[in-house]
Formats: structure tokens, C-alpha cells, sequence
């Protein structure tokens, strides 16, 4: 087990049963055209941490551990969509119209793709979840069940509503969560903070918070083998 300092206090990773899981780092968050446009966010914001979770993922993969991405992702007939998700907000454009990267969070559009700089490896579990959290109708749990994963690192986006639901979810899995902090952003650096507030209060009712340099030091000072 290796200690990383951590709020509210240390978070022991396990390297057996750790894994990296990369929250939703697609194109339809991330670039203009996309739905976290079409919903009238700013997304040049969450622009800014692709080289942090890049380093975070080659961190992980340097060490052979797992690496999952999930993507928020619907069927192209909407079947898994809630007419409710659809019409929540007045977007521009709805879920399943057509944007300027294809139809708007429709799986296998082009804005869709996680960004090229995060693309996924051969092997690595990539993940389409209709709802904001990883576990619902994901199959997820199950999934790192067989693989004996009970410690899980959250990154990507946006802090405040699908890291911090698949968090939560996670957490009353049993899983032992840590957020990398600066490898996570939200279009309101407000909401960023209090959901990082939330997490790490009580005692860390929901699991633990940490920038990356002090993941990368805790794993650099010789107590596990790279
Ligand atoms: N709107 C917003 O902040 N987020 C989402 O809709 N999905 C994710 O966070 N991935």
C-alpha cells in the first residue's frame, strides 16, 4: 500500500487493485460544436487540463495499472435517452440533432471521440454511459468486480456533475475514490470548488482529493516499482 498525501487525509493506494478512470474527455465537452456548447458553456475552460490528465494516464499506464475512459454516450435511435435529458436546458441544439462534430452526443459521432491527445489504448476498457454516473446501466461494476479493482482515481470532466455522480456512485460501491484535482475541471470554477469541498468534508464522506504532483511524488519515493 502506498500513502499519498491527500485532503482530508492520507488515501492508501492499493497498486494490486487500483485503477484510473478518465471521466467523459470528449470532443462534445471540450470543443466548440459539441453539447457543452450547445448548453451555452464556456468549454475552452476544460481545454486547459488535457496535457494534466495526459500525464496522469501515461503515470498509470508506466505502471501497467488499468485505465478506463468512459464517455457519455447515447444509442443513435435515443432509445437510452430520457425524453427529459433531451429537453432539459433549451439547448441550441438538442441530444441526437446535428452539430457542427455530428449529431450531438450520439455514440460513434465525431464529437463523441474522446480527444485524440487521451485517445485509449489497445486493451484499455472504454465505456458509453447514458447517464451522467459510470455505474448506471453501464455494466461497470460488475466489470471491475472481475478484476478485483476497489480503489479507483477519478479525472476528466466536469467535476460537478459526471466525476462527481460517478464518484458518489462509486463510493457506495465500496470503492475508495481519489480525485486528481488539476487533472478534473468544471465550466465553473465555483462549482469545481464546492464539489471538491463536498467530497473531502465529514472525513471524506465521499473519498479523497489530491493534485497530481503529490500522486506522482508518493509513487516516485521507491515504495512501489515502475
Ligand atoms: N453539463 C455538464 O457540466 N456536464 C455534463 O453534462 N456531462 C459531464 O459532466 N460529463
Amino acid at each position: 500500500m502506498i500513502p499519498v498525501p491527500a485532503r482530508p487525509y492520507a488515501y492508501w493506494l492499493d497498486p494490486a487493485h487500483t485503477a484510473l478512470v478518465v471521466i467523459d474527455m470528449q470532443r462534445d465537452f471540450i470543443e466548440p460544436g459539441g453539447f457543452g456548447d450547445s448548453l451555452g458553456n464556456e468549454v475552452a475552460r476544460l481545454q486547459a487540463i488535457v496535457p494534466t490528465v495526459a500525464e496522469l494516464i501515461g503515470l498509470f499506464r508506466s505502471h501497467g495499472w488499468p485505465v478506463i475512459h468512459t464517455r457519455e454516450a447515447h444509442r443513435p435511435d435515443l432509445s437510452d435517452c430520457p425524453p427529459s435529458k433531451i429537453a432539459r436546458g433549451n439547448p441550441s441544439v438538442h441530444i441526437g440533432e446535428t452539430g457542427a462534430m455530428g449529431r450531438i452526443l450520439i455514440a460513434g459521432e465525431p464529437g463523441n471521440q474522446i480527444v485524440d491527445a487521451l485517445a485509449p489504448m489497445p486493451g484499455e476498457i472504454v465505456i458509453d454511459k447514458p447517464g451522467k454516473g459510470m455505474f448506471w446501466a453501464t455494466g461497470m461494476h460488475e466489470r471491475l468486480q472481475q478484476r478485483g479493482i476497489s480503489h479507483l482515481v477519478f479525472a476528466g470532466v466536469t467535476t460537478e456533475v459526471c466525476v462527481q455522480t460517478s464518484m458518489r456512485e462509486a463510493n457506495d460501491r465500496g470503492y475508495e475514490c481519489l480525485l486528481i484535482e488539476d487533472a478534473s475541471e468544471s465550466y465553473f470554477p465555483a462549482f469545481k470548488a464546492a464539489a471538491i469541498d463536498m467530497i473531502v468534508a465529514q472525513g471524506g464522506i465521499v473519498g479523497w482529493v489530491t493534485p497530481l504532483a503529490a500522486l506522482r511524488g508518493a509513487l516516485a519515493d521507491g515504495s512501489v516499482a515502475a
